[in-house]
């Protein structure tokens, strides 16, 4: 090999060997996981592609078109539009692009529960929208006090959200789909956590809510590199009507496709072919089980952090594990965790830490976690 080459892998594998992994299982609070080989696979096959040019790169238009068929079964619909992106962030955005060209759209203000991903603050500061935000005390969204918002506001887009970041509630998405459809406003449902999950809990009987495309519904956002498997960055909004998908897309003649849509220009085919591929590979079936899987883990951890004492923890909804010491300061426990080389999140409004069960966790994981929790808690009293 070229010595120069030969050099410079060998430093990258030095950077690679001080990387965490997710298979070693500490990697607990991040919503990441290590894309299954097939996905790695279609992505680098594809990797001189751009779904930016669907002209010259068809063939990612024609994988698009069977993505959209498969997941529109899934959420019980015949026929969905969409669009590949790069992840919740831009999912979001779109979906504020497309409520703001709607005629409509009187009022540039958006509507949210308190509990939303800063992605959607992130697209109001920079769209120009007023946010109004309705407090909930750490629940999902009261239908009725949305309501009155709606009344008092009259917003252009209400967004509310199906798996939040920190404690993985549901919003009532068909109670205030109602709402939406009787005021006329523009809802999207940020499902990119919990798209990949509430179809197929709620199947199994294990949650309460399900995830559709009920009647005032504009738009829902899912991502990939969640739960899917697939490599960052791979997400997909989607849309009941395809005006509201064309409306995020801008005019460029020069290009043979004449326009480009989304927030990025040039962007990976290999996130279209991934998502092709672990849609055919897993289907409805594999994703189903590995939602249970998920769950039963979850509910695994949450049994077994409840028998350490002065540890308090929040009964999981969806595979997410909330919970917080009642004499250490969350913050001071994180500090701990983190020298231990764990790495959670924090639930900073309810004072507490998150695990996300990933696809990557196993029992074996969550019972060495907890084995150190307990030590620590123990060394400190
Ligand atoms: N909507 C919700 C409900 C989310 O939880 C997230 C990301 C987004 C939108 C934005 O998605 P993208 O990050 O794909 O644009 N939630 C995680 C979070 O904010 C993202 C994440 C994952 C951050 C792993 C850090 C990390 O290590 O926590």
């Amino acid at each position: 090999m070229n010595k120069k080459i030969a050099e410079i892998i060998s430093k990258l594998l030095g950077f690679y060997n001080e990387t965490p992994k997710h298979y070693e299982g500490k990697i607990l609070g991040s919503m990441t996981t290590h894309p299954h080989s097939l996905a790695v696979y279609a992505y680098n096959l594809f990797i001189h592609t751009n779904y930016g040019d669907p002209y010259i790169f068809s063939t990612l238009k024609n994988m698009e078109d069977e993505i959209l068929i498969e997941i529109s079964k899934w959420y019980g619909e015949t026929k969905l539009y969409g669009y590949i992106t790069s992840g919740g962030t831009e999912s979001n955005f779109l979906s504020m692009i497309s409520a703001m060209m709607k005629s409509n759209c009187k009022n540039k203000i958006v509507l949210v529960p308190d509990t939303v991903h800063v992605s959607i603050i992130k697209a109001s500061k920079l769209l120009g929208f007023k946010l109004i935000s309705i407090p909930t005390n750490n629940s999902p969204v009261d239908p009725g006090v949305l309501e009155n918002y709606v009344r008092k506001y009259d917003p252009c887009i209400t967004v509310v959200t199906a798996g939040t970041t920190e404690l993985g509630l549901i919003d009532p998405v068909r109670e205030v789909a109602k709402i939406a459809f009787e005021y006329s406003v523009y809802m999207h449902v940020d499902a990119a956590y919990g798209g990949l999950l509430i179809p197929f809990l709620y199947k199994a009987g294990k949650i309460k809510q399900d995830l559709k495309f009920y009647e005032g519904v504009s738009s829902i956002s899912i991502d990939f590199h969640k739960n899917g498997l697939t490599p960052i960055p791979s997400g997909i909004i989607l849309y009941k009507n395809k005006d509201e998908l064309e409306n995020t897309c801008f005019e460029a003649n020069y290009t043979l496709y004449g326009k480009y849509c989304g927030l990025l220009g040039t962007r990976p085919g290999g996130s279209v072919a991934s998502i092709w591929a672990m849609i055919k590979y897993f289907g409805y079936e594999g994703y189903y089980k590995q939602a249970n899987n998920m769950f039963e883990l979850a509910r695994y951890t949450y049994e077994k952090l409840q028998k350490i004492k002065d540890i308090y923890v929040y009964k999981p909804i969806l595979p997410i594990v909330v919970f917080k010491h009642r004499k250490i300061p969350y913050t001071e426990l994180l500090y701990r965790l983190v020298q231990k080389g764990y790495y959670l999140y924090k639930s900073p409004s309810v004072e507490g830490l998150r695990v996300v069960i990933m696809p990557h966790h196993r029992k074996e994981h969550i019972d060495e976690f907890v084995r150190v929790l307990q030590k620590l808690v123990n060394e400190r009293r």
